[in-house]
C-alpha cells in the first residue's frame, strides 16, 4: 500500500492516522505542495490534491479512504458498529466544513472568523472516526496558529494524544 501524502496537510493526516490505527504498512511518496508533479496531477485530476492512496487502485478524498480502510481493513474498527451511530459520525465528518474548516482557513488567512466559536461547539469524543478525522486540524490550531482550545477541547485532545497514532501526528506538526 502507498499513501501519497505531505506532511502538513491536515487531510493527509486523517489518512495517517486511520493506517496508524489500523497497524497497516504502508509506503509514503511525500509530495512538494508547492510544486505539484505531472504525474499527481494525472493520477487525481484535475487538481493533484492530496491525499490518495494506492491500494491496488488509486483512491483519492480524506473521507472515503477513511472509510474504505476501516471497511477492508475491518480490526480495530474506526466507525461504531451499531448503524445509528455509524450514520452520526459519518455525519458529522461530512459536515466538516461548517463544523470547523471554513473558520479554521479563515482564521488562518487572516479573514473574519468565528474559529473560537466553532470549537467551543465542536461534538467530539463521540466516535473514533469522527475524533480522528477533525484532530489534524485541532492539532494545527493549538500547535502551529497558537490558538488557546476550550478546556473540554483541550481535555479531549489531551486524551486523544494518548493514542500513539496521534502523538506520531502531534510530532510531524512540531517538527513543520
Ligand atoms: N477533499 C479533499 C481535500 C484535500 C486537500 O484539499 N488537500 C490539499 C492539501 S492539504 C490539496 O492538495 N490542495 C490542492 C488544491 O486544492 O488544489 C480530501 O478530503 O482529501
Amino acid at each position: 500500500m502507498r499513501l501519497i501524502d505531505a506532511s502538513r496537510c491536515p487531510y493527509c493526516a486523517r489518512v495517517r492516522l486511520a493506517l496508524a490505527e489500523k497497524v497497516l504498512d504502508y509506503e509514503t511518496v511525500e509530495v512538494d505542495l508547492a510544486d505539484r508533479p505531472q504525474w499527481l496531477l494525472e493520477l487525481n485530476p484535475p487538481s493533484g490534491r492530496v491525499p490518495v492512496l494506492d491500494d491496488g487502485f488509486t483512491l483519492p478524498e480524506s473521507e472515503v479512504i477513511m472509510a474504505y480502510l476501516d471497511e477492508r481493513y475491518p480490526e480495530r474498527p474506526l466507525l461504531p458498529s451499531e448503524p445509528v451511530e455509524r450514520a452520526h459520525a459519518r455525519l458529522l465528518v461530512h459536515r466538516f466544513d461548517e463544523n470547523l474548516g471554513t473558520d479554521y482557513y479563515a482564521f488562518r488567512r487572516g479573514d473574519p472568523n468565528d474559529l473560537a466559536g466553532k470549537l467551543e461547539m465542536l461534538e467530539v469524543g463521540q466516535s473514533l472516526f469522527a475524533d480522528l478525522a477533525y484532530a489534524p486540524w485541532v492539532i494545527r490550531a493549538r500547535d502551529m496558529l497558537g490558538v488557546q482550545l476550550p478546556d473540554r477541547i483541550a481535555e479531549w485532545l489531551a486524551k486523544l494524544e494518548q493514542r500513539p497514532s496521534v502523538a506520531a501526528e502531534v510530532a510531524v506538526v512540531r517538527a513543520l
